[in-house]
């Protein structure tokens, strides 16, 4: 059985939403990163990285969020998690990158300061400049739904979905900038919450649609 490691209001939720979608065989496994779990002999011999999410399976265990969506929409065909054209994949996890790469790099130093910074000026000043920096960023995948587009790759639902839902959550967080400068984020996100998969991942991990 597959195993997810997650912690929650992570980017794990994005595979785990997955999984619900897939109608996976699953166990959800919490790792308290708040108590430092993640740091822990325990789970650096589950990754290494001491990051969550991390997914066991019969071949091995996977890590990286546009890694394990992959892996996901792979494995279970018949949810119709990906596009089945071989280009219209690379571009579904060409966008999955620029998330994990750009968009969630930018709320690291929101959130994760001390990792790029020692000084109290510095962590500010570089903390000040997220909410613009996401601006620019999310602007260019606000700007994908100016065709009245349901999805982030159009008519089809995909696990991108999921992972902008995470991201797209974590605007309401202080410093962020809110969600109310991208109307159609905002939508997209209520069409998420209304999805059943997305209502029992957020039950599991004990938070509330926003
Ligand atoms: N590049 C990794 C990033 C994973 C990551 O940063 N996970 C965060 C939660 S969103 C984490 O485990 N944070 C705990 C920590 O930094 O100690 C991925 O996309 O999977």
């Amino acid at each position: 059985m597959l195993k997810l490691f997650y912690a929650p209001n992570a980017c794990s939720l994005a595979p785990h939403i997955a999984l619900e979608e897939a109608g996976a065989d699953y166990e959800a496994i919490l790792v308290d990163t708040k108590a430092g779990e993640q740091r822990e002999p325990a789970y650096l011999s589950v990754n290494p990285k001491g990051r969550v999410p991390a997914l066991a399976t019969e071949h091995g265990i996977l890590t990286e969020v546009p890694v394990l969506l992959g892996f996901i929409a792979r494995s279970f065909p018949k949810a119709d998690l990906a596009p089945a054209d071989m280009f219209a994949f690379f571009e579904m996890q060409s966008f999955n990158t620029y998330l994990a790469s750009t968009i969630h790099i930018t709320y690291a130093h929101l959130f994760r300061p001390e990792r790029y910074a020692d000084s109290d000026a510095a962590k500010a000043e570089m903390g000040a400049k997220v909410a613009g920096n996401l601006g620019t960023q999310f602007q260019l995948v606000e700007d994908r739904f100016a065709d009245g587009r349901e999805w982030v790759h159009g008519g089809q639902y995909t696990v991108s979905d999921p992972y902008l839902y995470v991201f797209t959550r974590w605007l309401d967080r202080e410093g962020a900038g809110g969600i109310a400068r991208f109307p159609k984020l905002a939508a997209h996100r209520a069409r998420m919450q209304a999805r059943p998969a997305v209502q029992k991942a957020l039950e599991q991990e004990g938070l509330a649609p926003v």
